[in-house]
């Protein structure tokens, strides 16, 4: 099997590739990115996924049979820049998508996010089907990267499938802009004998989960059995929820001399539009997701990785 992954060098991309080379064999990947960059043991191309032709032509000439699409931009960022968030979410996954179409790849998965909540959507809990009206680049330009993903496997029998992430923690890459990246900033900060000042509200509470985790989601998703699918594009994942004051907290009873100020900025009011908690339970049902990172043992792993 030959994979692509598009934004390899972002914080999912430089975590996955490891895992996958490990289990497929990292000669059987191939890694895309639009920086300059490298990742050990797999090749490495510069390519942007705006560019139809040479996304074509790269899927076409290598003999790719499976892709994760990564590349995207997140949610902070997507506010600052929206143009280019439609961009590269928008006309990235068109691309990814007919390319593969074109070129007779098998599957391709492609992560969403709880980005693609709005205001109106319940807080607690919240199942795949729910009131989805998001207000930010980012959310309206992953939605439509979920039905595109139906589309293209309804209308042309490509095997698409997504699942939505909650906030990403982990250590070996930055954060890539992102609403929830003040988590790992926290962590870091702490781990470093350094003080943080949060641009998130003390009690804005997300959903969360360990990188590990996500990276085995991504794989069992992408290994399932697709009878056992009855979702495509949406499936939940998530392992807890937190807030900015409790991971203070947390971090305290581990770092006393810890010291956090909170600044709320602009990434507030996406926060606001998100979210608590997500309702895993079909996940669970249909591809076995069961995360073994809980709260606890996620900042225990992060502090002893980063020290
Ligand atoms: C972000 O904050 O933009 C991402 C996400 C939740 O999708 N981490």
């Amino acid at each position: 099997m030959k994979i692509l992954v598009t934004g390899a060098l972002g914080q999912l991309g430089s975590e996955l590739i490891p895992s996958l080379g490990e289990r497929y064999g990292f000669d059987s990947i191939l890694a895309t990115d639009v920086r300059e960059g490298n990742l050990k043991g797999v090749r490495m191309v510069k390519m942007d996924v705006t560019s139809l032709d040479s996304l074509k032509k790269l899927i076409r000439d290598e003999g790719i049979e499976e892709v994760f699409h990564l590349a995207a931009i997140l949610s902070a960022n997507g506010e600052k820049n929206p143009d280019l968030a439609y961009s590269v979410n928008m006309n990235g996954t068109w691309n990814i998508l007919a390319a593969s179409r074109d070129n007779d790849v098998k599957k391709v998965i492609i992560p969403s996010t709880i980005g693609v909540f709005g205001p109106d959507t319940p807080k607690k809990m919240v199942p795949p089907e729910t009131i989805i009206r998001p207000r930010t680049m980012y959310g309206i330009t992953k939605l439509a990267s979920e039905f595109l993903g139906q589309y293209f496997s309804d209308r042309f029998g490509l095997d698409c499938r997504g699942l939505r992430f909650p906030g990403l923690i982990s250590y070996s890459s930055p954060p890539g802009g992102g609403t929830t990246d003040y988590s790992i900033e926290m962590i870091m900060a702490a781990a470093r004998g350094q003080s943080y000042q949060c641009f998130l509200k003390e009690d804005a509470r997300l959903p969360m989960m360990y990188m590990p985790d996500a990276i085995s989601s991504l794989i069992s998703l992408s290994e399932a059995d697709p009878k056992s699918l009855k979702r495509r594009m949406d499936y939940h994942v998530s392992a807890f929820s937190f807030t900015p004051g409790e991971l203070y907290a947390e971090l305290r009873k581990r770092r006393p001399e810890f010291t956090v100020t909170f600044k709320p900025d602009y990434r507030q009011e996406i926060a606001d539009q998100w979210p608590e908690s997500l309702d895993v339970s079909e996940s669970a049902r249909d591809w076995g997701f069961s995360p073994a990172y809980g709260f606890s043992s996620m900042i225990d792993d992060m502090l002893k990785h980063i020290s």
